[in-house]
């Protein structure tokens, strides 16, 4: 990474890339930022995985260049045929009649801190501790403290900066206070964290005759009133853009985007893709350097090569993953079954028995998608593929690196939400998760339901039990970009780009995952499921911690100074005495 792509500066290229898209950072000296963050984490542990981050990236970039670049003039007409329709069915079914509120507090948990200390007011404040902070004050956000970033470098980067720790019994106190506020202008608000939630407040607007820009007003003084902190409102005709224009005039601002189709195409079309929730830094460097997106016109301007390039390698990026996770276990399967859940919430599951074991990505694709096509026409939320019914092969290749019953045990240790949900006898394997039917391996008597671990994407393999299986699956996340399967190229459509990205950086069986989709399984935060890169970035924060245990494990001490923290820890923590903190993860190998 770094320095021989970019010479002398190498930290313009580290995958770490600080983004200043947040509130409050405009002005940052953005390379300056990056420069510290690359010089404070280079050759650690943390740095690794961003390289390792980085390269997948590279590599996805290069694929689809290539991709573009095998596209003929005749394919794009085709795929602008088809996205011209598209984008005319959407057009048709534009819906202009409801208003939307979206409600934001600003800079949350540090406001909660000041306003219960008012000598913390005006300063650069930042909640968290040195090895990871939840969020910085809009003062010390100036000089690029962020949440989501290592407290040690915050530091460094703004060295009068104030830490306070996090105390999750004041912001729930105070956001109950905020909905408080919220029931009185939609009853059925959707809070979605904390400090965020949408209203429909067509009928408020109605039944007192004030406009909707009043309605914003009021409800942020009543806000203030109640609770003597500020926040930001967005008002627009659907959540997504009442969420993007909250943001807008953010700290303690509003901003309006009228019920009028001219005023949402002027809008959207200078809109940069990163202010659309579910587009991160990822996906906002894919789309520029791979087809040169970076406005929302530019979305509509490309739409046939993004048709082209995302949707249709969708499937083949499904069918491939699970080859290669069948090939890397080197196995071979014989029943392939689909399952797919359909925009009405409908759960279908169909298997197939093939005549031969199989796990080639063409031979996968191949058999689903003669059950894919059994079921059209369907409009689609979720597809899963999964191979079982495995070839007892005694000559595996990856012989005793195969994972066993008791690995899969052993990576459950470092994930006590899943352990308690998995229940073994002597050759049943059940994963149990809420919300959706399951589908059965009757041979085999295995059952997984993957559905509220998405994110962990887990591949379960077993030798001893013979009871092993691998399912991806990728669910759209905007359920107003749901696109309606009908022969093959809408066939590709299921899967949603940030979702394959997710899917791809996430394998990794022994990761954490959301409860309820929003709920961090181990440290119960809640971070809401449009916060795509803080969610991937607080993962990697519980990942590096599990790295670490792991390698402390096996740490021998031998300066006095690691002798010192060793005792220390000892008496402050027990039998976690021989973990080093955190912030050693991302300090540099010596
Ligand atoms: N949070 C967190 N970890 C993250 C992001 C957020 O713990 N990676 C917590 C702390 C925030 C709160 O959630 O105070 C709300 O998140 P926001 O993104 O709304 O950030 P703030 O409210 O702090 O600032 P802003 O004014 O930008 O909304
Ligand atoms: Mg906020």
């Amino acid at each position: 990474m770094g320095e021989t792509s970019s010479g002398d500066r190498p930290w313009q290229s580290y995958h770490t890339a600080y983004t200043n898209a947040k509130a409050g950072m405009e002005g940052v000296d953005k390379e300056k930022v990056q420069r510290i963050i690359y010089e404070m984490s280079k050759g650690s542990k943390y740095f690794e995985n961003e390289k390792r981050k980085e390269a997948f990236i590279k590599q996805k970039i290069e694929s689809l260049r290539a991709q573009r670049a095998k596209l003929t003039e005749k394919d794009i007409s085709h795929f602008q045929m088809i996205v011209n329709k598209r984008i005319l069915e959407l057009d048709g079914s534009r819906d202009l009649s409801k208003i939307w509120l979206h409600t934001d507090m600003d800079a949350f948990y540090a406001a909660v801190e000041t306003l219960e200390n008012p000598l913390l007011k005006g300063k650069p404040l930042a909640v968290g501790g040195m090895s990871m902070i939840c969020t910085a004050s809009y003062e010390a956000r100036k000089y690029g403290v962020r949440a989501a970033m290592p407290g040690f470098i915050a530091r460094k980067l703004c060295p009068e900066l104030i830490f306070v720790p996090t105390n999750f019994g004041k912001y729930t106190y105070y956001s109950e206070k905020t909905r408080n506020v919220f029931s009185k202008y939609d009853p059925d608000y959707i809070a979605t964290s904390l400090d965020e939630a949408y209203l429909e407040i067509t009928e408020i607007c109605k039944q007192r005759s004030i406009s909707s820009e009043e309605v914003a007003a009021e409800l942020r003084n009543t806000i203030y009133q109640e609770t003597g902190l500020t926040c930001s409102v967005g008002v627009a005709p659907n959540r997504m853009l009442a969420k993007v224009c909250s943001d807008i005039n953010k700290p303690n601002g509003q901003f309006i985007l009228p019920n009028d189709r001219d005023a949402v195409m002027t809008f959207i079309s200078s809109l940069p893709i990163r202010k659309v929730g579910g587009i991160g830094k990822v996906t906002e460097q894919i789309l520029r350097e791979v087809l040169g997106i970076s406005t929302c016109t530019e979305i509509l301007q490309k739409g046939a090569l993004l048709h082209a390039l995302f949707s249709h390698c969708s499937t083949v990026d499904l069918a491939e993953t699970l080859s290669n996770d069948m090939q890397k276990e080197g196995l071979l399967g014989r029943n392939l079954t689909l399952k797919l859940k359909t925009a009405s919430f409908e759960v279908r599951t169909r298997a197939i028995s093939l005549q031969k074991y199989v796990n080639s990505k063409e031979d996968i694709l191949i058999y689903a998608s003669k059950l894919l096509k059994a079921e059209l026409p369907v409009r689609l939320r979720l597809l899963g593929l999964r191979l079982s019914h495995f070839h007892d092969d005694n000559h595996n290749p990856l012989g005793p690196t195969q994972k066993t019953l008791t690995s899969f045990l052993h990576i459950s240790e470092s994930i006590p939400s899943i352990i308690n949900s998995v229940h073994l006898n002597s050759s049943d394997v059940q994963i149990m998760g809420g919300g959706t039917s399951s589908s059965t391996n009757e041979s085999h008597g295995f059952q997984c339901e993957l559905n509220d671990i998405l994110e962990s994407n887990q591949l379960f393999v077993s030798n001893e039990g013979n009871v092993t299986s691998s399912e991806i699956q990728a669910e759209y996340s905007n359920k107003e970009c749901q696109s309606k399967c009908k022969g093959k190229e809408d066939l590709t459509n299921i899967v949603d780009f940030s979702d394959r990205k997710r899917a791809a950086s996430s394998r990794d069986s022994s990761r954490p995952f959301w409860i309820d989709d929003y709920i961090c399984s181990v440290c119960g935060i809640e971070i809401p499921t449009n916060f795509i890169e803080e969610r991937q970035e607080h993962l990697d924060y519980h990942l590096a911690q599990m790295l670490q245990k792991e390698e402390c494990r096996s740490l021998t001490f031998s300066s006095p100074l690691e002798k010192s923290r060793t005792k220390k820890q000892k008496s402050s923590s027990g039998k976690q005495a021989k973990y080093i903190p955190i912030d050693a993860f991302f300090k540099k190998k010596t």
